[in-house]
Formats: structure tokens, sequence, C-alpha cells
């Protein structure tokens, strides 16, 4: 996640001193974490008014730094939806093309299966008939009920009938996977719109998350996508995929600060047990120590 964060950041500070260089250095060393340069420019700020000790080591440098950043993230770590005794939980599940959702659905079923709960699955990505197929067999491995539609047909329809499925069956919870779909395409996007109202209908009594997919690989571009999205429908949480790859972490300190939108998870491989859930300790722990 980060490479050899701690390594730089010692080689930075050999000379034990806070100054004009040590500090473009770390501006560097930031930056090149993937950490965008408002939220570089923001932790800096932080740290130059903090007090130093005269025998100024890396220790105390890692964890001025590492309290600077987890307060930034710390308050938008969130947990995964809890299931509700009274009403179903529907999630559902929006993102641009590839970013990771429909596997990241097979991990929230997985989770949620594990705890016991009745989980089923809602195929609305009906562009594709190789999509529903993906789905389908996700829920055939893990035996679980899903709602499919036609090839083309309106996706909105497989959202409400997976919403209604899931209240009359008796389903603790429903989880809906979404075409992919570029923010820039705004027939698109208003058809998200549209199946976002069909869950928000009030004669289907449910609670409602809308999780947004966002590939952590491609860096700092997902904040656009994020702020692009959130003009259609309100989300809830992000979900970081492909943590496991080339990721690096500093786009998680960026997406909190610049969107404020709740970290909920972590993919972190594609196995239906690659989920991790946001833990922003954790986090400052990897990133210090790796
Ligand atoms: N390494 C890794 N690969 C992942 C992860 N999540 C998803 N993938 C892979 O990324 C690719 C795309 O994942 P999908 O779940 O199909 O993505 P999607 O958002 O549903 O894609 P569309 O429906 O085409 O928009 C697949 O090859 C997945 O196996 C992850 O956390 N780690
Ligand atoms: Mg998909």
């Amino acid at each position: 996640m980060f490479k050899n964060f701690t390594k730089k950041l010692s080689s930075i500070f050999i000379s034990k001193k806070i100054d004009a260089t040590t500090l473009l250095e770390l501006e560097e060393l930031l930056l090149i974490s993937d950490v965008g340069i408002e939220t570089v420019d923001k932790i800096l700020d932080k740290l130059k008014i903090e007090k130093f000790s005269d025998s100024l080591d890396i220790i105390e440098i890692k964890t001025k730094l590492g309290k600077i950043i987890l307060d930034i993230i710390e308050p938008f770590e969130v947990k995964l939806p809890k299931i509700d005794k009274e009403l179903p939980l529907i999630i559902f599940c929006i993102g641009v093309n590839g970013s990771g959702k429909t596997t990241t659905i097979a991990k929230l079923a997985n989770h949620y299966k594990a705890q016991g709960y009745k989980v089923i699955l809602g195929a609305a990505d009906t562009f594709r008939a190789a999509a529903t197929q993906q789905l389908s067999e996700w829920a055939n491995q893990m035996n679980l009920e899903i709602i499919t539609g036609a090839d083309n047909s309106d996706p909105a329809s497989v959202v409400y009938q997976c919403v209604e499925n899931t209240i009359n069956n008796n389903f603790n919870i429903g989880i809906i996977d979404t075409a992919g779909r570029l923010q820039n395409r705004s027939d698109l996007m208003e058809q998200l719109k549209k199946m976002n109202k069909v869950i928000q209908n009030n004669n289907l009594a449910v609670i409602q998350k809308t999780i947004m997919v966002v590939d952590s690989t491609t860096g700092q571009s997902t904040i656009k996508q994020v702020q692009e999205f959130a003009k259609y429908v309100s989300i809830d949480g992000l979900i970081l995929s492909k943590f496991d790859g080339s990721a690096i972490g500093g786009t998680i300190v960026s997406i909190i600060n610049q969107l404020k939108i709740p970290i909920i998870g972590i993919g972190t491989g594609e196995k239906k047990e690659d989920l991790e859930e946001f833990d922003s300790n954790k986090f400052i722990k990897r990133m210090l120590e790796s």
C-alpha cells in the first residue's frame, strides 16, 4: 500500500530538522504517495505549527505526522452497514466501468451470509448478458437467491423486483448491482437516478445504503468520479477496490479530505473473502511501518 514510506521519511529527517528543505522533501514524498496537493498542503500547514523537541528524531516526526493524518481520516471511518431488526437493508452499488462492483457485491454477500443473514442479489446490470451471468455465478457459489432481468430490459424494474422480494420474502438484505457508467454520460446517470428513486419509493419500507465502488489504482481521478456521481445520488460511503494491486495508500487520505465521504471498506483481492472494513488506525500503522 505504501512503498518504503518510513525509509524515505527517515532519510529526509536525517538532518533532525524541520526546515524549508525537509518540508519540501516531505511534500514530495506525500505527493508520490498519492496524497493530492490540497491535502498535502493541509498536512504541512499543521505540521509547521507543531512544537518539536531540539533532539528531534524520526519517532517524533512519525508520531506527529501520523496524528495529523489520523485526525483527517478517522472521522470518516464507517463500518459496514448493520442489519436492522425491523427493516431490511438494501445496498445499492454504483460506480464506473470495471471498478469492482460485482466482485464487491459477492464480498458483501459473503460478509452478511457468514453472519447468518438471508441475502438476495439484484442483477440490475441488464446491458450485458455477461454481467448478469457473472453475478449469477456468485449467487450459485454462495447458494443465494438472485433477481435478474431480460437483456436490455429496464434496470429500474429489476431494482423494484429485488426490493419487493427482499421485503415480501423476509430477506435481511438485498444487494443491487448496476452497470458501470462513466460520470459524463448524463443519460446513464439519469438512469441511475431513476433506479435510486425506485428504492426510495415510500411504499417500500427499507433502509437504503448507496455504496460507490472505486478502483483505488486510478489514484486522484477517483475524486472527480465520486463528485460527479454524488450530483445524481446521495452516496453513503465508498468501498475502495484493488488495494492489493498497485494502489498507493495516500489516495484514501485525499479522498476523505476532499470529498468528506466515509470509507466503508477496502477490497484486497478477487475472492469473496477479500474485503476488509476500513480501520484508520491500522491504515496509519501500515503507512508508518512500511
Ligand atoms: N486484485 C483485485 N481485483 C479485483 C478487486 N475487485 C475486483 N477485482 C477485479 O477487477 C475486475 C473487474 O471487477 P468487476 O467486479 O467485474 O467490476 P465491475 O465494476 O462490476 O465491472 P462492470 O460491471 O464491467 O462495470 C475483475 O477482474 C475482478 O476480479 C480487488 O479488490 N482486487
Ligand atoms: Mg459488474
